[in-house]
């Protein structure tokens, strides 16, 4: 390895926490090494447990220092390098507030429309799910009419990395959304740095059965 950075993730159609701080490191412009490990297949959580205590990816390790949990990576990477939250001391107060959001809730969305970048249905949700998506459309679209976009806070920041594999679900499961919603989905879509990763996890050759067949 030649990176004094290496970030673990999980397969890519379907660990949203390591798509987060992914973003995040590309965004930075870190150089990193990337290591997949493959979840759920027999002795996975004895390869995640050699990693880190956690037991889950993400983990960065940055010259021997493991440093596990999506947000934690993230702080890190905003230490490392400017630019990664917003300037203007009240916007980044409010999106750090707004990552937290995401990182520490939404559960019904996060429970019954995981991450599954391959997958397309219309299939009808729970309610609990959609009051989900629906608070979320709420919390974007407060966020996106005081600022001038794309992003939730002008430019782009970590909480739009936080918010990009809800936003895949938002395709994925035609979870209902307003047209600012909307746009700012395609925005999340067409970044350079998530086309790259969606473009391995098309081609990824796993597939996760139980992740599958919710709401089928
Ligand atoms: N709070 C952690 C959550 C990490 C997490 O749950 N990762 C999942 C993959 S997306 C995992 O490693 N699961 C392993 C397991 O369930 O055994 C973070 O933000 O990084």
């Amino acid at each position: 390895m030649t990176n004094p950075l290496t970030l673990y993730i999980g397969n890519k159609n379907y660990s949203s926490w390591s798509l987060r701080p992914w973003l995040v490191l590309r965004k930075a412009e870190l150089p990193f090494d990337e290591e997949l490990i493959k979840l759920d297949v027999p002795g996975y959580k004895e390869a995640l447990l050699a990693i880190s205590d956690a037991g889950t990816v993400p983990v960065l390790n940055v010259k021997g220092e493991t440093i596990p949990d999506s947000l934690a990576i993230s702080q890190w990477a905003a230490k490392a390098v400017p630019n990664l939250w917003p300037k203007d001391p009240a916007m980044r107060s409010r999106a750090i507030e707004v990552t937290h959001l995401m990182h520490d809730g939404f559960e019904a969305l996060r429970a019954h429309a995981p991450m599954n970048l391959r997958r397309r249905t219309s299939s009808k949700m729970p309610q609990s799910c959609l009051d989900d998506a629906a608070k979320m459309v709420e919390l974007w679209e407060d966020c996106l009419s005081k600022h001038n976009g794309p992003f939730l806070f002008d430019d782009w920041s970590i909480a739009d990395a936080f918010y990009t594999p809800a936003a895949t679900r938002f395709v994925s499961y035609d979870l209902p959304r307003s047209a600012k919603a909307d746009t700012y989905i395609s925005e999340l879509m067409s970044d350079m740095d998530y086309m790259d990763w969606e473009a391995d996890a098309m081609v990824e050759p796993w597939d996760l059965p139980e992740t599958d067949k919710v709401n089928r």
